[in-house]
């Protein structure tokens, strides 16, 4: 599994890359209703290629617990135009969505990965990814956004959690997509209490060895508020560490807000793992 196929770009996974995060939301957790216009989202994301990102990742609906859902016409008016804006810019852009009508318009418009926190199980989007030659991010959630934080349970969180992916992973090879366009990611926050976020962390090693792309995202996350203490606009230290903790234990993607700073912090763990 030496590279990642995104569409016509192919990434090596010589080294760990970043997923720089845009949203173009009013509500997302950490950044919601800095980026709404198209204009702002597109500056964004070029000062985060600028800065070092290796993938873009365009969001219209948050997806934090407690968010409700964007209508598809919404969604659709708040990420095409980014996209067809971005496409072209150097560097894969990935559309952030559940919605397999805006995968197939993300798609056209120039999109080379899909991002799914629902792991490409609505009807339809399987189907949407597998018509094109975009890569797929294949996320574990429990549950809905807006109820998954209330009381979620597992027997065995790493089990169920890598079963969950593996799973999705045939599903996605089964429609003809090769491997070297999926990422799994274990979904650090949905539908997770923070003991079990914490027992995915530990074991992140089990999900690096599973044959295909790792991602993680903690970036600003409550989880790292917890250990720290710290509100959501004073979690770069943390987030960074938590993307160095992830690489280390094998993560090849990390998605993260903070560009400069994370690239900064995996070069230096390059050099001392080249
Ligand atoms: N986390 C969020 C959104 N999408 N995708 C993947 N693959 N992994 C993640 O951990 C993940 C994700 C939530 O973060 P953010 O986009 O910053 O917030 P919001 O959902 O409030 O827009």
């Amino acid at each position: 599994m030496p590279f990642l196929q995104c569409g016509s770009f192919r990434l090596s996974l010589d080294r760990p890359l970043i997923m720089g995060v845009v949203n173009v939301t009013p509500d997302s957790f950490s950044d919601g209703g800095r980026f709404v216009t198209g204009g702002q989202a597109v500056a964004h994301a070029r000062r985060l290629v600028d800065e070092g990102a290796d993938i873009l990742d365009i969001g219209g609906e948050s997806t934090r617990p407690g968010s409700v859902p964007v209508a598809l016409d919404e969604e659709r008016r708040r990420v095409l135009p980014v996209i067809e804006a971005l496409a072209g810019c150097g560097v894969p852009v990935s559309v952030d969505t559940r919605k397999p009508d805006l995968m197939r318009e993300a798609l056209a418009a120039g999109a080379a990965m899909i991002n799914d926190v629902n792991a490409l199980a609505a009807p339809g989007a399987l189907e949407a990814v597998a018509a094109s030659d975009a890569a797929a991010c294949l996320m574990h959630k429990r549950g809905d956004p807006r109820t998954m934080q209330d009381d979620p349970r597992y027997e065995d969180v790493v089990g169920e959690v890598r079963e969950f992916l593996l799973q999705r992973v045939a599903a996605v090879e089964a429609t003809g997509i090769a491997r070297s366009r999926i990422a799994i990611d274990p979904g650090f926050g949905f539908g997770k209490t923070h003991q079990h976020n914490v027992a995915l962390l530990r074991a992140l090693g089990e999900f690096s060895r599973l044959g295909v792309a790792l991602a993680v995202g903690l970036s600003r996350k409550s989880m790292l508020g917890r250990i720290t203490g710290r509100e959501v606009g004073e979690r770069i230290h943390a987030s960074v560490a938590a993307a160095l903790v992830a690489v280390a234990k094998g993560a090849n993607i990390v998605r993260v807000h903070d560009v400069t700073a994370t690239r900064d912090a995996l070069a230096v763990w390059r050099a001392a793992n080249p």
